[in-house]
Order: structure tokens, then sequence, then C-alpha cells
């Protein structure tokens, strides 16, 4: 349910930002590319996740999606034409290994050599992230992330490909969002490879978070110019109400929600509020292990989409909380609170408690209910106010401080939402997955403008039902 408010747009503009900050979008492997059986790729647990009855919305997979394989170069042409300058997108692990003890695949190397190449060409900073959810399906027969093996086959891995790209990709993201490869694939089961156990997702959550640990210096033995990090989804937390259980119990939340990942991270190890709840389901760590975590990182990524309110529900969950829906807020299509004052809150604690090196918005985005007008285009109004107000936040806590040096939005294209299927539009660009046509939506062509540093013309009145009022004037650029 989508839902909105009116509200006054910030004022924010490209030249109140530094002229080295990057701007970008972002995509991942298996919610663009398709081409699932082509080229030596095998299968990955999202294949096989997809083809189990009812766990995807609308019964969808990515085995084509935007068959981003086929038409990057226009992907890239339109990401060039936005006047962006980096563009984050990830590598497909099955692309590149088809067995445990497999060479590497030479097409699949090929396919991201091409694609590094076509970003150079274009202007567009290559940010390669290696993990984005599509572990090998044989892997995950053998344990996945739940075995020890897995972190050192995501090491070769890691090997194999920034030894094959680092003469040409200098920014590496490790993994993206870690919580989500835990909690909704192994705790919740609503993502791959859908298990429900919660003591096995705090175990996948260490080694996904040691195998980042162990490849960082393979890849920076590799590309010494290198600069890496990984991307992270935080959440700013609060309580329910003002009764101190639920403080307590949104602070315990906190921990696990945020700090089990930038404490380790940062060299506090786990926090030892979270490791005493958990109690025998703390995971097992093994000697070296919480070093190797804290390796010294070039940036630290935050994906960014919405706070969560906490109460206190003894017996509900493990850490005996639950989350509280927040009532009647503004909403995008997925029914995420759209909060922009709640980003900047949350940089200002990144900065202040973990002080990372650099910052960048590696994701940032919203979905709404997208609709073809009869001029075949899509008047996204809402999208591209929560563009404006998430760039205002971001301005803001520049202001107060934070590093933060780059934003990539969330995402390039609409494309295979996960268990949402193709049902949830992400993109500034739509994508007709029949046709395979491309139309810049006017979001896009908002952030274009924006880009370009120029001023828009009026803004359209285009303010149906649920719509936000856009206020004349206020977001133009000088
Ligand atoms: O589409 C996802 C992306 O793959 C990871 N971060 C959140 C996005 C929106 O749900």
């Amino acid at each position: 349910m989508t839902t909105s408010l009116q509200h006054a747009l910030p004022s924010v503009a490209r030249s109140d930002f530094n002229n080295d900050f990057l701007w970008g979008t972002a995509t991942s492997a298996y919610q663009i590319e398709g081409a699932a059986s082509l080229d030596g790729r095998v299968e990955s647990i999202w294949d096989r996740f997809c083809s189990m009855p009812g766990v995807i919305r609308d019964g969808s997979n990515g085995a084509v999606s935007c068959d981003h394989y086929h038409h990057w170069p226009e992907d890239l042409d339109i990401a060039s034409s936005l006047g962006s300058n980096a563009y984050r997108f990830s590598i497909s692990w099955p692309r590149i290994f088809s067995g445990p003890d497999a060479e590497p695949n030479a097409e699949g190397l090929a396919f991201y050599s091409r694609l590094v190449d076509g970003m150079l060409a274009r202007g567009l900073q290559p940010w390669a992230t290696l993990y984005h959810w599509d572990l090998p399906q044989y892997l995950q027969d053998q344990g996945g992330w739940n075995s020890r093996d897995t972190v050192h086959a995501f090491v070769r891995f890691a090997d194999v490909v920034s030894r094959h790209l680092g003469d040409r990709v200098k920014h590496w993201i490790t993994h993206n969002e870690p919580w989500c490869t835990a909690m909704l694939g192994h705790a919740d089961g609503i993502h791959a490879p859908g298990i429900k156990d919660f003591k096995m997702a705090i175990q996948v959550c260490h080694h996904v978070l040691l195998s980042h640990g162990l490849a960082t210096p393979v890849i920076r033995a590799n590309v010494p110019d290198s600069r890496i990090g990984l991307a992270l989804n935080l959440h700013p937390i609060s309580a329910a109400t003002d009764k101190a259980e639920d403080q307590t119990a949104a602070d315990l939340y906190d921990g696990l929600r945020n700090r089990w990942y930038l404490d380790p991270l940062y060299g506090r190890g786990y926090p030892t509020d979270v490791w005493n709840a958990l109690a025998d389901l703390a995971p097992a760590v093994k000697a070296g292990d919480m070093a190797a975590i804290a390796v010294s990182t070039d940036f630290l990524g935050v994906n960014f989409y919405f706070p969560e309110r906490i109460e206190h529900a003894p017996g509900v969950s493990a850490l005996n909380l639950r989350l509280v829906d927040a009532g009647d807020v503004e909403r995008t299509a997925f029914g995420w609170e759209v909060a922009p004052a709640g980003m900047t809150t949350l940089l200002k604690r990144i900065q202040d408690d973990y002080a990372p090196a650099a910052i960048y918005i590696t994701e940032n985005g919203a979905t709404y209910d997208d609709v073809l007008d009869a001029q075949g285009e899509i008047q996204d109004v809402q999208r591209r106010d929560y563009l404006i107000r998430h760039l205002a936040a971001i301005k803001e806590a520049i202001r107060l401080g934070c590093q933060v040096r780059g934003y990539f939005l969330w995402s390039l294209l609409d494309n295979f939402e996960w268990a949402e299927g193709c049902s949830r539009r992400f993109g500034i660009i739509h994508v007709d997955f029949v046709t395979q046509r491309r139309t810049l939506k006017l979001s896009g062509k908002w952030y274009r403008d924006f880009l370009a540093g120029r001023v828009l013309p009026a803004a359209p009145d285009v303010n149906t039902a649920g719509a936000a009022g856009v206020v004349k004037g206020e977001y133009l650029s000088a």
C-alpha cells in the first residue's frame, strides 16, 4: 500500500556536493542479467529457490529478467546519458565457477571484462560487488554459507575475479547486505536458500563476515591501488514507546541489526549485549576470525531504506522482542516507511560511532506502482520526490560532518526483486519484461537534470491520488 503525506520539497542541487562526489546507479547480477544457462553459467541458489512453488510473489524468476546480458550496451548508454560517473554491478559467481574444483570459466570472465570496458568507455567508474546473493547451488549442496568451506571458496572467487578485472576495477564491495544473506535466507526463509533456522543464520553471518575479512587482503594484493569495503543495510531503530523495557528491546535489536556487523568490522568484536542474549545461539568463532573480520577497509557502503520500531515481547522471538508497525506514515508500495530524516540520523550515528574512512550510499531507492500513461511515459512523481528528499538528507548529513563521498541510486533498471518477483519496480528506467523496451521515468529525467546542474522545467502538476504534492520551484537547482 502506498501512502503519502503532503510535504514541502527541500532544496538540493548537485553544486551542494563536492566536485569529486560520485554519482551512480546500482544493480545486481541475478536481478538483471538473465541468460541463466548461457556461456557456462551454472545453477545458483536463486534459480533453485525460484523453482519452488509459492516462494516468489508473482511466480517469476531471474532467468530472463532485463536480459542485461545482451542489453548491457544500451543500459550503460542510458546510465552514462544521465551524467552519472559511476556504476555499481555485481559478479555472478555461478558464471565464473561451474563446480567446486572447476577452473574459472573464461566466457564468464570475458562477459565482465566486456562490461567493465563498456563502463570505462562511457566514463562510468566500475564498482564491483562480489557477492549479491547468487551462491552457486553446488556450494549450497555442500552446506552453503553454514560451512567454512564456502568462506574459502569465496576467497578463491575473489582472487580470480580481482586478478582478472583489477587492472580496470579499483572499487570492490565484498558483500551486499550480509544481514539479508543470513536472516532472510536462513532465519525467515523468504530468500534463497529458504532455510528457517535462527542459530544457523547467526553462524552464516559469521562466515559471511569472515569471508569479507579473508578476501580483502587477497584483493588488495592483486589490486594494490584498490579501494575495498562492503555494503551493509543499516536502519535507525527506535523504541515503540518510552517504557524502559521497550527501550532495552530496541537497543538489543539495534545490536542485532546494526552493531552485530559494524562492531566486528571496526575491531570491537561482537557486541556483548547481543552475544549474551543469544546464549547458545551464538556462533562458533575460531581463533583469528575476529582479527580477520576487523581488516581495515577503505569505505563503508550504506544501503538505506527505512527505520524500524521495536517493542519488548517475551517469547515472541529469540531475543524477546518484535517489530511494531509504524502506523499512519508515508510509505512506498512495499509498505516501507519513507523517512529521509532517518537517513541523516543514521549517517551521523555511523560517523560518530565508527568514523569510517569514507561512506558511500551504495543503495537507496523506492518501489512505487508505476503506470505507463497514454504517451508511454511514467510520471513517477513519488519516486522523484523520494530521491529529492533523500539527497537533501545526505546533504544535511554532510553538513553535520559525515564523510559521505558518493551515492548509488537503487536501481538503474526495474528488475527481479527477489521474493517479490518482477512485481516491484525500483528502477528509474522502466523495463517492459516482454519486449525488453527501456523507458526513462520522470525520476530518471530528474536525476539527469540534477546531475547536469540544470534548472528543471516547471514541475508537472501530476498530483494523482496518493502522489506527493509538488511545491513548484522549491527543488529547482540554480
Ligand atoms: O533489490 C534489493 C537489493 O538487491 C538489495 N537491497 C535492497 C533492494 C530493494 O529491496
